[in-house]
C-alpha cells in the first residue's frame, strides 16, 4: 500500500478515532427546525471547540448521550440517544449567558459561546430614515429589484409613482418589475448575473479554452456549460436540467439560446448524458487522466449539492467502502471516514473519459481497458455507485437522483439567496429560507424565476 496515498484529495482526519461524521447530520435529524439546519447542517463549532475537544456544551451533551452505550459511542447509538440528549440538556444553560440551551438552538445562536445570545423585544421603528426599518418595505424592494435584477436605478419619477400607489398595486408592481428585468441582457445574457453564478460550477480556465477565444492548447469549450447553466435557471425551464439535461445549448444569434440534439465538440452520446456533469469541459477538467476520479465526484456535489466532502459534509458512509480499487490507501481509517461516502460516490464517472488521446466521451470498458495496469484490482471498479444511500446503476441514475435530492433544492434557493440577500440564510431568517427552497421543490416545479418571485417578498429582501 501506498502511504502517499494517505494525503489523497486532502480528505483524510487528523483525529478518526473520535470524529463523528454523522453528527451533523444526526442533529437536524433530530431538530430539523433548528436555524442552524437552514443553510445545510451546522458547523462542527456547534458542540466542539477544536474537533474532537468539545465545548461546554458539547461536554454537557456528551454526558447524557446513550450513558448506557459503550466508549467511543458508535454511529448508531450516537444517532439513536442524540433526540432524548438534546432534550435532556435543553434545560441547561452551558455558557452561563442567561439563556437556556434549548432557548439558544430554538433562536439559532451558540449555545456554548456567551457573546452569542438571542435577540429580546420587538423591532422598534426608526422615525430618522426614509424606510421603514422594522418590517417589509416596498420601495425598498422596488429600488433593489431594479438594480439587482435591472442592473441600475429606477427613474426618480417611476420611484415617486411606485410610493403613490396603493399596497396591492405595490406588490403587483414589484412582480411586473421582476419579470420585465429577468428578461434584460443584465440578468440573463453572456456574461450577465445568472453567467457569472455559474463560475464556481464552471471553474474556467482560459489557457485550455476551445472554440470562441480558445486558449493556446484548446481542450474543451466551457461556454457549452455557461450556456446549459443559463438555460435551466431562465424562463419556465427546469433548473434540475442542469444534471439530467441530455440536450446541448447553442447561441441562436441576437443573445438567444436555443436547445440543440449535438454539438461537434461534445462527445457523449445523447442516453449517456447527465447535464453539464457530462460535458467536455466537466471531464477534461475533473476526469483528467485519472481512472477513479473522485475529483469529479466530489466537485459535482461541492458544486451542485453544496456538499464539501473534504469538510465532511454529506457523509453517508457505505457498507464495505472504501473497497480502494486503485489502492491509493484509501482504507485507512484517517481516509476511510470520508471516503466510504467519496468512492462509490464516484464509481459512476470512471466510464467517462477526461483527457485521454483520441478516445473521448462515455466507454463501458474505460477503466479495465485503459487503467488495468495501475492495480491489481483496478479492472474490478465497478460503475454502480451510491449516492446518499440510493445505489445508481451509472452517472444518469446518478444524476437524477442529485437533482431530485433535497440538497439540490436547497443549494439552488441558497445560490440565489446569496447572490439577492447578499449573504448565507441567517438564523433569524431560517424560517423564510426553509419555506423558500422546499416551496421550489413544490410548488415552484424547480422554476428558479418562481423561486424568485417568492424571493422578492421575503423580510430578509424587503426590509431594510
Ligand atoms: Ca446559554
Ligand atoms: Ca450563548
Amino acid at each position: 500500500m501506498r502511504r502517499g496515498g494517505l494525503l489523497l484529495l486532502g480528505l483524510c482526519l487528523a483525529t478518526p478515532a473520535a470524529a463523528k461524521p454523522v453528527a451533523p447530520k444526526a442533529f437536524c435529524d433530530a431538530l430539523p427546525e433548528a436555524p442552524a439546519c437552514a443553510g445545510g447542517v451546522p458547523a462542527c463549532t456547534l458542540c466542539h471547540a477544536v474537533p474532537p475537544a468539545r465545548n461546554a456544551f458539547g461536554k454537557q451533551l456528551a454526558e447524557v448521550l446513550a450513558p448506557e452505550a459503550p466508549r467511543p459511542l458508535s454511529d448508531d447509538d450516537f444517532r439513536g440517544g442524540l433526540a432524548a440528549a438534546l432534550a435532556a440538556v435543553g434545560p441547561l444553560d452551558a455558557d452561563d449567558d442567561g439563556a437556556d440551551n434549548a432557548a439558544e438552538l430554538a433562536a439559532g445562536t451558540l449555545p456554548a459561546d456567551a457573546d452569542s445570545v438571542p435577540r429580546a423585544g420587538p423591532c422598534t421603528p426608526s422615525m430618522m430614515g426614509a424606510w421603514n426599518l422594522c418590517g417589509y418595505d416596498p420601495a425598498f424592494a422596488f429600488k433593489r429589484i431594479w438594480l439587482d435584477v435591472c442592473g441600475h436605478s429606477p427613474a426618480y419619477a417611476d420611484l415617486e409613482a411606485f410610493v403613490a400607489l396603493e399596497p396591492d398595486a405595490q406588490m403587483a408592481r414589484l412582480h411586473d418589475t421582476l419579470d420585465a428585468c429577468l428578461d434584460t441582457p443584465f440578468w440573463q445574457g453572456k456574461d450577465g448575473v445568472v453567467w457569472r453564478l455559474a463560475h464556481t460550477k464552471v471553474r474556467p480556465i482560459r489557457a485550455v479554452k476551445s472554440g470562441e477565444n480558445a486558449g493556446p492548447i484548446p481542450l474543451g469549450d466551457y461556454d457549452d456549460d455557461y450556456r446549459l447553466f443559463v438555460w435551466t435557471q431562465t424562463d419556465d425551464h427546469d433548473a434540475r436540467e442542469v444534471l439530467t439535461a441530455d440536450y446541448f445549448v447553442a447561441p441562436a444569434g441576437f443573445g438567444r439560446l436555443e436547445k440543440v440534439a449535438t454539438r461537434t465538440n461534445q462527445p457523449v452520446v445523447g442516453e449517456r448524458r447527465a447535464g453539464m456533469l457530462t460535458h467536455r469541459w466537466f471531464l477534461v477538467l475533473n476526469v483528467m487522466f485519472t481512472g477513479i476520479p473522485r475529483t469529479a465526484a466530489a466537485h459535482a456535489y461541492r458544486a451542485f449539492l453544496g456538499l464539501d466532502v473534504a469538510r465532511m459534509e454529506g457523509l453517508v458512509p457505505v457498507e464495505g467502502e472504501p473497497a480502494d480499487y486503485d489502492d491509493k490507501g484509501v482504507t485507512e481509517p484517517a481516509c476511510a471516514a470520508c471516503h466510504s461516502t467519496l468512492d462509490p460516490l464516484t464509481y459512476p464517472f470512471s466510464r467517462y473519459h477526461g483527457i485521454t488521446g483520441r478516445a473521448l466521451g462515455y466507454d463501458p470498458q474505460r477503466v479495465a481497458r485503459y487503467y488495468r495496469n495501475e492495480a491489481p484490482t483496478m479492472a474490478q471498479t465497478p460503475e454502480a455507485g451510491v449516492f446518499m444511500g440510493q445505489p445508481v446503476a451509472d452517472l444518469v441514475e446518478w444524476a437524477e437522483a442529485a437533482a431530485n435530492s433535497d440538497d439540490f433544492a436547497r443549494n439552488t434557493a441558497r445560490d440565489y439567496w446569496r447572490l439577492l440577500v447578499g449573504h448565507d440564510p441567517t438564523p433569524g431568517e431560517a424560517a423564510e429560507f426553509n419555506a423558500l427552497w422546499k416551496a421550489f421543490k413544490g410548488e415552484h416545479g424547480y422554476r428558479v424565476e418562481a423561486m424568485l418571485h417568492a424571493l422578492i417578498e421575503t423580510e430578509a429582501y424587503g426590509a431594510p
